[in-house]
């Protein structure tokens, strides 16, 4: 196998792209990539401060190495979810990422900042986990830029991430979701720009980049994941892939090019709604916030997940001299 580009021994190949790259024109071609995106979205003008959110995974660890090549003022910003046997392996490789090359990285701890984590949190407040995560980081992420002054909260999901999402989103017709789609939302009301430099590389090319640059990454996946729909979009779509190398590229940038406009427009011309984004925002009046109700999501999560929980006593035969011992509930 022949690198497309010198024709010195290739590392990997692409086969959507129906190329094969040595290491040096592999890891060309992800920045190419990367600064294409960016440049066909206008996601970063020149000079601006971007955050990064790093979980420690190959994705964010690559986009962070990425967009310091390519010249951009970026630093990490990593959220601690108090999820075991995960969370404290995953911000050793953020943390040993950015010693190594003495960069900024922002650390936020659910348990030690905000009293709750994911796992008690979400079931203290009857939400599933990955609900409460994912509330728990967009808020903590927009904050983070908005008190730390960065004009761009740039994210690591890739092509693989968006084509999934747009396949759920599709199969139920979740038209406001549509419309959203788009690899950058614009900055409004408080809220940074969100980008996502990845969309044009796969996930197996985000890990390959980390291998060749010699990045260490956590390896395992969330295990709140397991069993999630998105996984199981993403296998549906790996098996497409598979059989029809591109499909992945064609299906997303063909929805941005020829269908997300329609909705929208569908979007735009519909009668604005409760909890809609288009409300009138006004400061939390806990942290201060831009949100449509008086007290933010993110606040109210906090009540219900660091409120204490019931003690409830099982009658049976008593163990010792206290009686029946007190169980907490699952
Ligand atoms: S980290 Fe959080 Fe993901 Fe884990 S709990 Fe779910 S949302 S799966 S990206
Ligand atoms: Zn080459
Ligand atoms: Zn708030």
């Amino acid at each position: 196998m022949k690198c497309t580009v010198c024709k010195g021994p290739a590392v990997i190949d692409i086969r959507r792209q129906n190329t094969n790259y040595c290491a040096e024109h592999f890891l060309r071609m992800c920045r190419n990539q990367v600064a294409k995106a960016i440049d066909d979205f206008a996601m970063v003008a020149p000079g601006e401060r971007v955050l990064v959110a790093v979980s420690g995974g190959k994705d964010s660890l690559a986009l962070w190495d990425i967009l310091l090549d390519l010249g951009y003022d970026v630093d990490g910003y990593y959220i601690g979810l108090g999820i075991d046997g995960y969370s404290d392996p995953s911000l050793g490789f953020a943390a040993a990422y950015a010693e190594s090359r003495g960069l900024h990285l922002r650390v936020t701890d659910l348990r030690r900042d905000h009293g709750y984590d994911i796992p008690n949190g979400s079931r203290a407040a009857k939400r599933v986990p990955c609900s409460a995560c994912g509330l728990s980081k967009r808020h903590l992420f927009d904050d983070a830029a908005r008190t730390g002054g960065y004009d761009v909260l740039a994210t690591g999901h890739n092509l693989d991430d968006e084509a999934a999402v747009l396949f759920g989103n599709v199969l139920r017709w979740q038209t406001d979701y549509l419309a959203r789609q788009l690899p950058v939302l614009p900055e409004r009301d408080g809220f940074p720009r969100k980008v996502k430099p990845l969309v044009r590389l796969g996930e197996r090319e985000t890990a390959a980049y980390c291998v060749l640059r010699g990045i260490d990454y956590i390896v395992e996946e969330c295990p709140m994941a397991a069993g999630n729909k998105h996984l199981g979009y993403k296998e549906a779509l790996d098996g497409v892939e598979a059989g029809s190398p591109g499909s992945k590229h064609d299906f997303y940038f063909g929805f941005l090019r020829h269908a997300r406009e329609t909705f929208a427009a569908g979007l735009a011309a519909a009668p604005a709604t409760d909890g809609d984004q288009r409300g009138t925002l006004r400061p939390c009046d806990r942290c201060g916030a831009p949100t449509s109700t008086e007290t933010c999501a993110f606040c109210r999560l906090v009540d219900v997940a660091t409120r204490p929980q019931p003690i409830h006593f099982r009658s049976r035969p008593a163990t010792g001299p206290g009686g029946a011992a007190p169980e907490q509930q699952p």
